[in-house]
């Protein structure tokens, strides 16, 4: 135990066997399996966790709609110094957390701790929230009325996220939501659970502590088919939901079938437009980072690059040397830069997408390939690639959730706008330029259509105050920071009429 995995596990209240249902600090067992959680890292298995049921969910629902009736009476600010004790507790373990996220999910360490701070840091800016859930006023067209309009808790808030950030999602949710006065009931990856299990035995105590009762903070862990239960279950009002498109659809149309609100964060696409005037070793450091990193599995990973022809020969050699001095291996090493994928369903995806990319006529930059030997033996290390291709390819116009780049050149600015467009996705983009004409086209209403839009910025790595999300295919919600809040509550407008009349509105007469 080289990395000090054990200790980890038993500081974060990890056990062998896991109930994968729970309301707070009661974990509830179910008579369905367990299964294990294996890491990518080296294909061990660490620790298993039972599949929570059709019970274990109505008992969790039944608890949350009572304990949501004492949390929103809770004011805010004292929700948001509960909030703040979570963001404190998570600081006291923020490398034990760091080091499970790296090894259940694969990326490399640094990213790990990473994930932890964007968890650290939503809850310091839902604490400031929790006194500036504002509302408007608006003056009345009648004498001697008043008009406002005030933000009231939602209930239950359904949260499904994905593997590849298997904490802090969740928090941009849960912090939110919480100071917000909803409670959460959280389905994690089964493909990441004890990440989401060490989450909830810090949050649950918290809330026991300050005598809150069980059901604000929930867990359910499972499949597809617990994402079933909480998408058509009309005492879950919002269900906020991240992972690919065709599991958003799923959970759009659920939901939307029932008039509840959902909060989608889907897929991205996303590309970096480097120009005849980038600082290309800004560029090459973005892109590097941004295809790589988390071994291309965030929603914000560069998938394209859009270089302009006078600069594409030199980004295209500066790029293959710099992957050829890649090191891939074991995430929790901190010499190597590129951890594993998540299982072997992902390798067998890029695998798939390598072949494609050539079948439509790609050509191979850096080639891919599996890992073999030696440190590699959970079977999911792979080789970042770098293919030149054309932007309709199918497989370009595909999120492949895989370390795989492809180089697109262009010519003039326009062009290169239309085709950073020019894909079903809308998450991310960036454009590597030190033109000040190029960086605002690019950022007007007819540059990237995107919900981010960086400019000598890659396209991950988004800071959690700004509002996370993107438009088309990605599903259009906003998580995070700006005033995502919103989405976490409802809104009233109140007419308050203090004379002695009663005026309608719009002038209307109706008398007797
Ligand atoms: C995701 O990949 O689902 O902007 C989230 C980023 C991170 C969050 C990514 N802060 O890359």
């Amino acid at each position: 135990d080289q990395f000090g995995i054990q200790k980890s596990l038993q500081i974060l209240g990890i056990k062998d066997k896991n109930p994968g249902s729970s309301t707070g600090t009661k974990w509830i067992g179910t008579n369905e399996a367990f299964f294990a959680s294996i890491s990518p890292a080296d294909g061990k298995e660490i620790a298993q966790v039972q599949m929570g049921s059709k019970e274990s969910y109505e008992a969790i629902i039944s608890q949350s709609q009572k304990a949501f009736e004492t949390w929103r009476n809770v004011p805010a600010p004292q929700r948001g110094e509960i909030v703040r004790e979570i963001g404190n507790a998570l600081r006291e373990v923020k490398a034990d957390l760091g080091k499970l996220v790296s090894y259940e999910m694969g990326k490399s360490y640094q990213e790990g701790l990473g994930e932890v701070q964007e968890m650290i840091d939503i809850c310091d800016f839902a604490v400031g929230l929790s006194r500036q859930l504002y509302g408007l006023t608006m003056h009345s067209e009648r004498p001697g009325h008043r008009m406002y309009e005030q933000w009231h808790a939602l209930g239950i808030v359904g949260i499904i996220s994905a593997f590849n950030f298997p904490v802090a999602v969740w928090s941009w949710n849960a912090a939110l939501a919480w100071v917000c006065g909803d409670v959460c009931l959280w389905k994690p990856s089964e493909k990441a659970p004890l990440s989401g299990i060490a989450c909830q035995n810090i949050a649950a105590k918290v809330f026991e502590k300050h005598g809150m009762p069980e059901g604000i903070c929930s867990l359910i862990v499972g499949d597809y088919k617990v994402g079933e239960l909480i998408s058509h279950d009309k005492r879950v009002p919002l269900v906020s939901a991240t992972g690919s498109t065709r599991m958003g659809k799923l959970v759009a149309e659920a939901v939307g079938a029932r008039l509840g609100r959902s909060l989608l964060e889907l897929g991205g696409n996303n590309a970096i437009i480097i120009t005849g005037s980038a600082d290309l070793d800004m560029a090459i450091r973005g892109a590097l980072f941004g295809a790589v990193g988390t071994a291309g599995q965030r929603c914000t990973s560069t998938r394209r690059l859009i270089i302009h022809s006078s600069v594409y020969d030199e980004v295209k050699s500066r790029l293959a040397d710099a992957y050829s001095k890649l090191v891939i291996g074991n995430p929790l090493d901190e010499k190597n830069h590129v951890g594993p994928v998540i299982d072997e369903d992902a390798v067998n995806m890029y695998l798939a997408a390598l072949k494609k990319v050539e079948t439509e006529g790609g050509k191979a930059v850096v080639e891919g390939g599996v890992m073999k030997g030696e440190g590699y033996e959970s079977g999911c290390y792979v080789k970042p690639a770098i293919y030149e291709a054309e932007n309709h390819f199918e497989i370009v116009q595909h999120e492949t959730f895989a370390p795989i780049l492809y180089l697109i050149k262009y010519e003039e600015l326009e062009e290169a706008i239309a085709l950073q467009n020019g894909v079903p996705q809308g998450l991310s983009s960036a454009i590597m330029t030190l033109n000040m004409r190029e960086a605002e086209a690019f950022l007007s209403v007819a540059g990237s259509d995107c919900g981010i839009a960086n400019v000598n910025i890659g396209t991950s790595g988004a800071e959690i105050g700004g509002a996370f999300g993107g438009e088309k295919e990605t599903g259009g919600g906003r998580e995070s920071g700006s005033d995502a809040w919103k989405a976490y509550m409802r809104r009233q407008t109140n007419t308050i009429n203090y004379s002695a009349n009663l005026p309608l509105a719009q002038g209307i007469k109706f008398d007797i």
